[in-house]
């Protein structure tokens, strides 16, 4: 899947802005003709969850109604054009002109519809109910009843009730683009780069065998350019590796040639790096690699989930300052204009979708399955061109300990492998030794908490238990290790001596201790702390303030002591 780009070929325009808005509580709309246009609407910013704008909805979670009217550009006429929505949560059914264009379920990922038939060259309306309710046969799930609960008590009584912990969040959360291309384009690039020793190997494809194309990559000496059909091999001598060190992308050209005359064309960055399991190490362009780094989540205060383009921009710059290499999109794909940042910074990502709070012992398990294999499809598709990702994970936390989460989990990782072999696929646990999805992972990550939830105040004790619990999972199943959350909750402001839960002087404690334990065990490859920054939950009792306090950051981005700590430990060393 291609981003929209400008060129001789390709236009966009960027319908964020204020669209209107109006809630349906009663689920009115749909008999009503809504999407005929709104009345009795009020303006709403798009990009941001609806949520936090106003001051009746924050718990609202749908179905709600967005419109606006768009034009087409002089120029587009001979041209496909189509809508891209880089992310509405949860399900979206959209319509231009009365006409509908379908629906598309899961926050996000983003969905396109080809918009050429049903449009007019002057004035167009567009409409979109948003759906954002919980539900056991969602991914993530939520408003679980009965037996879906007896993993998870602590959120059981939240409000709203999530299976998961993080605010559910609802509307356009991502850009809508109005964009164009030729009538016969490009519509998808991958590629994939190999090293043999001072060499380089870039396969080129589009997807499609007839197509002639050209790829061309403007290395810094001298451009390199072949011709092939659907398949292009570009041969490099002495590569420029992309690396945290040194993230340097080239530009790869693809166009699309029709007798001989260029068609469409499409510019890609491209970073030349490896990543493979190896044993007991992860390595990246061949030599070992170590993850420091954040379970993060995208939240921010009035936007929500929505994109915020200083706020990631902060947040790069903050990971930097700290001495962070990498991050995880828990639990859900990130905006896409962060996983371009994290090629240009130089990041390294576990690329997670958006299946978080998985159950297992109640009716919707083919549902959840089907929708889960939608999600990596999705991602894949999506992201499978960034350097920065290194890694697929399938889940974060499923409830998994029983017989039909094996084969679940299974199907997943066989789905994730057939799409792309060139990287290691992982599920993020919390079950320790009984995860039994561990035997056929590439990689082990693991969540835990010995010291907070469990062992509650005893770091050292807790500690004892991580460093147990991690020698006798390596024993069973010789694979490296990510640790991929640990941490506590601090108050900001909040302080102990000795220190006590809630300040930060625990949280630095806490984390420090981790690490050290973390530093003495050969097969473990990451530390990622959960979470960069503090963030917005459901209520529930250990939720103070509908907050999680884990954060090194406040949730607008100031250090604890705990993010002073890490820059000591991580900006000394590798
Ligand atoms: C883990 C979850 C994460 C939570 C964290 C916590 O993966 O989403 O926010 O615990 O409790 O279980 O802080």
């Amino acid at each position: 899947m291609l981003y929209p780009i400008r060129n001789t070929y390709r236009q966009w325009v960027d319908l964020s802005g204020f669209w209107m808005f109006r809630p349906d509580p009663e689920d009115r709309g749909r008999h009503e003709g809504w999407h005929t246009g709104l009345v009795k609407a009020r303006p709403i910013a798009v990009p941001a969850s609806w949520n936090d704008q106003f001051e009746n909805l924050r718990d609202f979670l749908g179905p709600a109604w967005y419109s606006r009217d768009f034009c087409i550009p002089w120029g587009w006429e001979d041209s496909r054009i189509l809508l891209r929505f880089n992310s509405v949560n949860y399900l979206a059914q959209v319509w231009v002109n009365h006409h509908e264009l379908g629906t598309h379920e899961g926050g996000h990922l983003p969905f396109i519809f080809d918009i050429t038939d049903a449009i007019s060259h002057r004035e167009n309306t567009l409409v979109l109910r948003v759906d954002g309710q919980l539900a056991g046969d969602r991914v993530p799930p939520g408003n679980v009843t009965g037996s879906g609960l007896d993993f998870f008590p602590s959120h059981s009584e939240n409000f709203p009730q999530t299976q998961f912990d993080f605010f559910p969040y609802c509307g356009i959360q991502r850009p809508v683009l109005l964009y164009c291309q030729p009538k016969l384009a490009l519509e998808d690039i991958t590629v994939i780069p190999e090293l043999e020793g001072d060499h380089a190997h870039l396969w080129v494809s589009v997807g499609f065998g007839e197509a002639q194309i050209r790829a061309t990559l403007k290395a810094p000496e001298a451009a390199l350019s072949d011709i092939g059909r659907g398949e292009v091999r570009l041969d490099l001598q002495d590569p420029r590796k992309w690396s945290p060190q040194d993230p340097f992308l080239y530009d790869l050209v693809v166009e699309l040639l029709q007798a001989d005359r260029v068609v469409d064309a499409y510019t890609l960055p491209v970073g030349i790096r490896t990543i493979k399991v190896d044993g007991d190490l992860l390595l990246l362009n061949g030599e070992p690699i170590y993850l420091k780094g954040f379970g993060r989540h995208e939240d921010f205060p009035v936007s929500g989930r929505g994109l915020n383009i200083p706020v990631i921009i902060k947040d790069c710059g903050l990971m930097r300052w700290i001495g962070a290499n990498s991050f995880r999109t828990s639990h859900y794909p990130y905006s896409e204009q962060m996983m371009a940042l994290a090629d240009r910074l130089g990041f390294l990502v576990i690329d997670e979708t958006p299946a978080v709070g998985l159950f297992f012992n109640a009716d919707g398990l083919q549902r959840r399955l089907e929708l889960c294999q939608q999600y990596i499809r999705e991602m894949i598709l999506r992201d499978k061109n960034h350097p920065s990702v290194i890694i697929w994970s399938v889940a974060n936390e499923p409830h998994s300990s029983r017989e039909s989460a094996k084969f679940f989990f299974r199907e997943l990782y066989d789905l994730a492998k057939s799409l792309d072999p060139s990287r290691p696929v992982t599920l993020v646990s919390c079950m320790g030794l009984a995860e039994e999805a561990f035997e056929f992972m590439d990689l082990m990550c693991l969540n835990r908490y010995f010291g907070w939830y469990q062992e509650s105040g005893q770091i050292e004790r807790g500690a004892a238990f991580l460093s147990a619990e991690l020698d006798l999972l390596h024993e069973k199943y010789h694979k490296p290790l990510i640790l991929t959350e640990f941490g506590a909750d601090a108050v900001s402001g909040q302080h102990a001596q000795p220190p006590e839960m809630f300040s930060e002087e625990f949280q630095a404690d806490f984390i420090e201790a981790y690490i050290h334990v973390l530093r003495l065990k050969s097969y473990v490859v990451g530390e990622h702390i959960w979470n960069m920054c503090d963030f917005k939950t459901s209520q529930g009792i250990t939720r103070m303030g509908g907050l999680n306090h884990k954060g090194v950051f406040t949730r607008d981005r100031r250090p604890k002591l705990a993010a002073h700590r890490l820059r000591d430990l991580w900006l000394k060393e590798k």
